[in-house]
């Protein structure tokens, strides 16, 4: 694996990703395996790139890193190579990495194909996998036949697929550092985000910038002397494009402030939407451009967007629903849900240790209650994973679980929890692959209830895999389904799933979908939250936080909530408590 000393939080994931399947091909130990996966989980979320907190000292922040990791980064950041990691690499073929970025293919697969197929060149590994598999070649390495050759072209087609775009979070982080470089100039009357990242979306291909400025000329010089710029890409009186040391595209236009309102809309888009809006308007014999309306010769010039959309005969149209779903023509917007809203999160997981296969949570129930209170909580639902079932016995996870209720019936009556937060006694428990949750029926009798949800065989066919779930939900003690498509944002496609049967499920027997806020996840997806949205199927925006911290990023599950046209009521953790205890049977 090739290091280098810019590598964003992206390459950093992948790395230690890397390292730790590197260990797994070498049986080294499986807490060192299990160390590293939980480092590049932990920087996958970290919305700051670490590069940055290196700079300030401020590495410890991050959950997982710890003195030796901390090092090791040290030694990346400085000198571009770790000797640690080199020898953990050493005599495995460079190949083998890049194969393990197609879908479906692991660490052992990728590790025999790269040694039978003599692959050795990692630029080239992926092409020559491809037409050995076309060529039924493949089938000649020991364990491989005609299906494995299948599902390995399947995979490929997925792996051109993926698209290299930032998550919402790492776009949001990096044009919040952009926006302070150009307040600091008193040419910059007003600069903000536009695009995708104005949306909301859960990616963003690259970075869209409006600046009011009565000197576009002098406004552009200035950015110019960004510090993280490579190089110009485009220049024109009124905008300039760059390509950032990072690998990222940035769009900065620079108007005038008395046209900057149609500035703005145009460059917020999405494109479908301003296509929508122009027809609209090529109706009413005006045409749209970030000018401003025309109408025969004359410009009327716009300075915010509220009476842009105004002349249209349109009320404003907050930036999220702008994906052309229906929000121009429909008689009645949502009045869309705000963080404001938000009475609780039902998704965190805690350091009470119960053995469980999964990551545990960084914080105590005090330190994650002290947070909850400081976000205006009035609960907490604390999930952690269940117990590891290849080690235990039914019986121990019962006692188990038993024990942590009574820790945290404990707590709720102890005076470390005078904050008034209802901490309620959840788990997050595996859907197996057959259907079956993971935890016994009497471990399920001792929580308030459970949130369920997938942990393997994410790449069953559609029936089976909707079954699975349906099954697993039909437990009356599983109430939410967490992360329900069990997406990664490019790493990873959603489950295959019949949708209209599990809303229709989800409606007739009282079960919430969770939206969850981890960057990589945002999962459900806006397009099915709409979809349960429009059914009447609730939802619950929760964080899945494994630090305190990461409580606050349950912004990024309410903006999925809002573009997909959800109002409080969809919410359930909008509800006060005795109301959130009356719908769920508490
Ligand atoms: P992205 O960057 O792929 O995540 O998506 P957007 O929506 O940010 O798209 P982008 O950056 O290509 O353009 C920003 C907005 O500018 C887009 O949403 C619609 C608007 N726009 C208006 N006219 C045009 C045009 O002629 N070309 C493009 N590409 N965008 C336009
Ligand atoms: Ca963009
Ligand atoms: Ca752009
Ligand atoms: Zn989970």
């Amino acid at each position: 694996m090739k290091t280098h000393r810019h590598m964003d939080n992206r390459e950093l994931a992948g790395l230690f990703r890397a390292l730790a399947s590197a260990l797994e091909i070498k049986k080294k130990n499986r807490f060192r395996i299990i160390a590293y996966q939980n480092v590049a989980a932990s920087i996958e979320k970290s919305p700051q790139e670490l590069k940055d907190l290196w700079r300030e000292g401020k590495l410890d922040q991050v959950p997982g890193i710890g003195k030796n990791i901390a090092a090791h980064l040290d030694e990346l950041f400085q000198t571009g190579r770790v000797k640690h990691f080199d020898q953990i690499f050493r005599g495995l073929p460079e190949a083998m990495f890049k194969l393990m970025e197609v879908p479906g293919i692991g660490p052992k697969t990728a590790y025999k194909l790269a040694t039978k197929l003599k692959l050795n060149q990692a630029s080239t590994a992926v092409p020559r996998l491809k037409r050995l598999a076309q060529e039924g070649k493949l089938r000649r390495v020991e364990g491989f036949g005609e299906q494995s050759e299948k599902d390995i072209i399947q995979g490929i087609s997925e792996f051109h697929q993926k698209e290299d775009r930032m998550l919402l979070s790492a776009a949001s982080h990096l044009a919040r550092k952009i926006l302070d470089h150009l307040q600091k100039s008193p040419l910059v009357i007003k600069a903000e985000h536009l695009g995708s990242l104005r949306r909301q979306k859960d990616t963003v291909g690259d970075i869209d910038i409006a600046v009011a400025t009565k000197n576009p000329q002098g406004a552009a010089a200035y950015f110019l002397k960004f510090p993280e710029i490579k190089k110009i890409t485009d220049q024109g009186e009124k905008k300039v494009s760059v390509l950032l040391k990072n690998g990222r595209q940035v769009d900065v236009r620079f108007h005038p402030p008395d046209e900057y309102g149609s500035l703005v809309q145009h460059f917020t888009g999405s494109k479908s939407h301003n296509v929508k809006l122009r027809e609209l308007a090529l109706k009413k014999g005006l045409s749209l451009s970030e000018y401003g309306i025309k109408k025969g010769k004359s410009l009327k010039k716009f300075a915010s967007e509220e009476k842009f959309y105004a002349a249209l005969g349109l009320k404003y149209i907050p930036p999220e629903l702008r994906e052309d779903r229906g929000e121009i023509t429909t008689k009645v917007l949502p009045k869309l849900v705000e963080l404001d809203d938000i009475k609780g999160d039902l998704h965190v997981h805690s350091d009470i240790d119960i053995q469980t296969s999964h990551d545990l949570g960084a914080d105590s129930l005090k330190n994650l209650v002290l947070k909850a209170r400081s976000l205006g909580y009035q609960y907490l639902g604390v999930a952690d994973h269940n117990p590891a079932t290849t080690n235990h016995t039914s019986k121990q996870i019962i006692a188990i679980i038993k024990a942590r209720k009574d820790k945290i019936d404990k707590f709720n009556t102890s005076h470390e929890n005078k904050m008034k937060i209802k901490v309620l006694n959840l788990l997050e428990v595996d859907i197996k692959p057959d259907g079956s949750l993971a935890v016994p029926e009497q471990g399920l009798d001792l929580l308030d209830f459970a949130l369920v949800s997938i942990h393997s065989s994410f790449r069953q066919p559609l029936k089976t895999a909707t079954q699975r779930l349906l099954t697993g939900l039909s437990h009356p003690k599983a109430k939410i389904l967490a992360h329900p498509t069990a997406r990664m944002l490019n790493r990873r496609p959603p489950v295959n799933l019949d949708w209209d049967k599990i809303f229709a499920f989800c409606l007739k027997n009282h079960k919430v979908l969770e939206i969850n806020s981890s960057p990589e996840r945002l999962d459900l997806p806006d397009s099915l939250v709409k979809r349960a949205v429009d059914l009447g199927v609730k939802l619950a925006v929760n964080t899945d936080a494994h630090a305190a911290d990461q409580l606050g990023g349950i912004a990024s599950g309410v903006a999925v909530a809002r573009r997909g046209w959800a109002e409080a009521r969809d919410v359930i953790n909008t509800l006060p408590y005795a109301k959130l205890a009356a719908i769920l049977n508490l």
